[in-house]
């Protein structure tokens, strides 16, 4: 029986391909304040502002690469069922070529009609003011907000309720509820955590006897959490 691995990634993962996390030095959120362009509030009170957020990043996405991080995740899924659950919005994950991928905040190449959720379009241009659902209704961003829920959480909880291993990538842990999964893991999970400033929030406390850090960038510590994994696996 393949054992499993969960990989829990957060903006630090991809910022080695130019993508801006939020709250390190010269982040999004120092150009920024999120509560006027990552909450419903935003939205209600000026779209316009928002949707040049969003599409400021699309564009950015059209060429940004995945770096060596993605990339060593991949041997990952020659020996254990990998299942990504990424906090980013990006496509990095995909381009990689990482079989199974959760967005816990949604897709910045997505949107969706205001007057059906479940309308969902592939999206990689501009968002438009003018640009409309099939029933004629305003387009979002396909991502969660700050104050919004998280659809995808329960699937994400789902895997990791009978995981042996989880790996976390560039995430300060610090944004809820995505900052608790570790908590649904068995007691036997052993975690790795990759990034230069490991933050070690109240649910990782608790964990702390299965925990082993990797300070240090993606690009070259994923591999290494990697071999250590997979000996592990031996
Ligand atoms: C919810 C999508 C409930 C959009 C994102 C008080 C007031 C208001 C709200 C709250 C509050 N207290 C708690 C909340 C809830 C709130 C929350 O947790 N806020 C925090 C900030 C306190 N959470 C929510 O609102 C969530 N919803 O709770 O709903 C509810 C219940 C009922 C009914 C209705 C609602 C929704 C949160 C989702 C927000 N959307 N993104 C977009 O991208 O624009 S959040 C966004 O920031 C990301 O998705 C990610 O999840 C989050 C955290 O960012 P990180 O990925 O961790 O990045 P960060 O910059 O913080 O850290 C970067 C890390 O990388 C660092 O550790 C750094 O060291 C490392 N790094 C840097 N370089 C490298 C590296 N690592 C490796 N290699 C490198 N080279």
């Amino acid at each position: 029986m393949r054992k499993k691995i969960c990989v829990l990634t957060g903006a630090g993962m991809s910022a080695e391909s130019g993508l801006k996390t939020f709250r390190d030095t010269g982040g999004l959120w120092e150009d920024y304040n999120v509560y006027e362009v990552a909450t419903p509030e935003a939205w209600a009170s000026n779209a316009a502002f928002v949707r040049e957020f969003y599409n400021k990043r699309r564009r950015q996405l059209k060429s940004a690469q995945p770096n060596e991080g993605h990339l060593a995740l991949l041997r990952l899924e020659e020996n254990l069922d990998t299942v990504i659950i990424t906090q980013n919005v990006d496509d990095l994950h995909e381009k990689a070529g990482s079989s199974k991928i959760i967005h816990l905040h949604g897709e910045l190449n997505k949107v969706r009609s205001e007057l059906n959720p479940e309308l969902i379009y592939e999206w990689k241009d501009d968002l438009n003011e003018s640009d409309t659902c099939e029933l004629g209704g305003r387009l979002r961003p396909h991502v969660v907000w700050f104050g919004e829920q998280v659809p995808m959480l329960t699937v994400a909880i789902k895997e990791i309720v009978d995981t042996d291993f989880i790996m976390i990538i560039g995430t300060s842990m610090q944004v809820y509820p995505a900052a608790s999964l570790t908590s649904y893991a068995p007691r036997h999970t052993a975690i790795t955590y990759v990034d230069p400033k490991p933050q070690i929030n109240y649910e990782l406390q608790q964990q702390v006897e299965k925990l082993h850090l990797f300070e240090g960038p993606a690009s070259s510590k994923v591999k290494e959490a990697v071999d250590f994994i997979l000996t592990a696996l031996e």
